[in-house]
């Protein structure tokens, strides 16, 4: 069987229940503290390692617990631009779920 690696962007505020569903239907998760390059806030990547027959069920629970939001979001402060005026809030759509399917070469637990 080949191996399949999922790695996911998704909101920090999603980890708890993802991983709580991962590991109740017995896939291995693990998480890598992200930072993304639009928003420059902190988000979450998670890597779950399957056999390719589980990549289905896998992205439905990830679609399942990953909820999509909409936030207002001030993208260029003053602090970061120097200037003393504030541009208006756009509404940024976060959450969801970035989502990449890669195949792998060889996975092995060494011991
Ligand atoms: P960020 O780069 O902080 O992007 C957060 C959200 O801001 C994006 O959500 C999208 O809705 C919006 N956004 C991003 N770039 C934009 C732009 N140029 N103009 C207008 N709105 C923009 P998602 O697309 O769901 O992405 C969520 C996070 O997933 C991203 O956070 C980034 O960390 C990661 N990501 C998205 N696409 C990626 C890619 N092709 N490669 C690697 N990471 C990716």
């Amino acid at each position: 069987m080949r191996m399949k690696m999922i790695m996911a962007v998704i909101q920090d505020r999603d980890w708890v229940n993802l991983s709580k569903e991962l590991t109740k239907h017995g896939y291995g998760v693990t998480k890598l503290s992200s930072t993304g390059g639009f928003l420059r806030q902190g988000n979450t990547t998670v890597m779950i390692g399957v056999e390719e027959g589980y990549v289905e069920s896998v992205l439905g629970i990830i679609k399942r617990q990953c909820k999509k939001r909409e936030i207002p979001m001030t993208l260029y402060p003053p602090s970061i631009t120097g200037l003393n005026m504030t541009s208006p809030p756009v509404n940024v759509t976060v959450g969801g779920a970035t989502v990449f399917v890669m195949n792998v070469e060889r996975f092995e637990h060494l011991e």
